[in-house]
């Protein structure tokens, strides 16, 4: 199985993040958690672990703005030039946040901020741009390998994507690697994303909710007391040519083994119904038992189980890590779930 890394993904490194109460807290979506991934990699012969190719910018700007892909590019390097003041490696953080007016005026530096950043867990650094993109490109990169003819490949991407919005950074995602890979897809047959992140696929929700060849489906925390709060909800099912496209299935706090699969049966059967050539998968390990942000109580063996059951279905399947905070089991978790594939 391959598996591609992207390779500047070090190079995006936030000291901290701004959490409930204005508290600074170490940044969870560390590069400590790609070490402790590719690590695991390693450990298994029957992967092969690749750089993720370079794509060019043309399948990102399919899903994102122009003007946003300008912004992730520029903001730092704009604000430094500025003579903006910015503590020592702090990094960019909004401090507005206009919502569903963004007016047309505002061409400064932090109406650019608050436009596009949605809240204080995606700040921008200096190569922040670069991060991501090579971690889009290494979504891209697993979901070609799908039309050269292999049954699954893997993408451990970092920075993570399912929240980043058609121009939208929030929860640690800046490009949405899993619908960039996903739009990629659609050109070769209709394509069914899996989200099973702790936390909604909210970017990947807006980004295809009124298309009909892209199926979204997400298992998550129910957003009533979850981020992204906002959406993620059972009655959200697509519009347009795209109603009844989407499909979310928001469970409760702490929610165990049981009820998890009972849910993701569910979903298995809309992604079989739909009949996609392609099923790219978001996958977060934040719904294991030890996720400082999580609460779900599954185990590993429960990724195991999930592997093949989406592998069962016979569907070329492209895999991209999401998020995962409980770094020590988080490479294992990862390789648990792809394994399901070689056994
Ligand atoms: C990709 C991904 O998993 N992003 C997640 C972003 C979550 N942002 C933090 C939201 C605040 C969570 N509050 C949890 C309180 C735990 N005590
Ligand atoms: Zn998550």
């Amino acid at each position: 199985m391959k598996v591609f890394f992207p390779t500047d993904q070090h190079l995006h490194h936030p000291p901290f993040e701004i959490f409930e109460f204005g508290q600074h807290i170490q940044y969870y979506e560390s590069p400590n958690r790609f070490d402790n991934v590719i690590t695991a990699i390693k450990e298994e012969c029957r992967f092969e672990l690749l750089p993720a190719e370079n794509f060019g910018i043309e399948p990102i700007l399919r899903v994102h703005s122009p003007e946003y892909v300008n912004f992730l590019r520029t903001i730092y390097r704009d604000w430094l030039l500025a003579d903006e003041d910015m503590p020592d490696g702090s990094g960019l953080y909004p401090t507005t946040r206009p919502h569903h007016i963004v007016s047309t005026k505002g061409k400064g530096l932090s109406a650019r901020l608050g436009t596009y950043v949605t809240d204080l867990s995606a700040p921008i650094h200096e190569n922040t741009y670069i991060a991501a993109l090579s971690s889009a490109h290494s979504a891209l990169s697993a979901a070609k390998s799908l039309t050269e003819g292999a049954l699954i490949a893997a993408a451990a991407c970092r920075p993570p994507g399912h929240h980043a919005g058609k121009q939208s950074a929030a929860g640690y995602c800046y490009l949405n690697n899993t619908s960039i890979a996903a739009n990629w897809l659609s050109k070769f047959g209709k394509v069914a994303i899996l989200d099973i992140d702790y936390h909604a696929g909210n970017g990947s929700q807006e980004i295809f909710y009124d298309r009909a060849d892209v199926l979204t489906i997400s298992l998550h925390a129910d957003p009533s007391e979850e981020y992204p709060y906002y959406q993620g909800f059972a009655d959200e099912t697509g519009q347009g040519a795209g109603e009844g496209f989407h499909h979310n299935f928001p469970l409760p706090k702490g929610c165990g083994k049981e009820e998890y699969l009972e849910a993701f049966e569910k979903a298995l059967e809309l992604v079989k119904q739909y009949a996609p050539a392609y099923i790219v998968v978001a996958a977060g390990f934040d719904t294991y038992k030890s996720d400082p942000l999580g609460t779900f109580q599954l185990s590993g063996k429960t990724y195991s189980t999930l592997g093949k059951m989406i592998k069962e279905l016979d569907i070329p399947t492209s895999v991209n890590l999401e998020g995962g905070y409980y770094i020590p089991k988080l490479g294992t978790n990862f390789v648990k779930f792809l394994k399901s594939w070689l056994d």
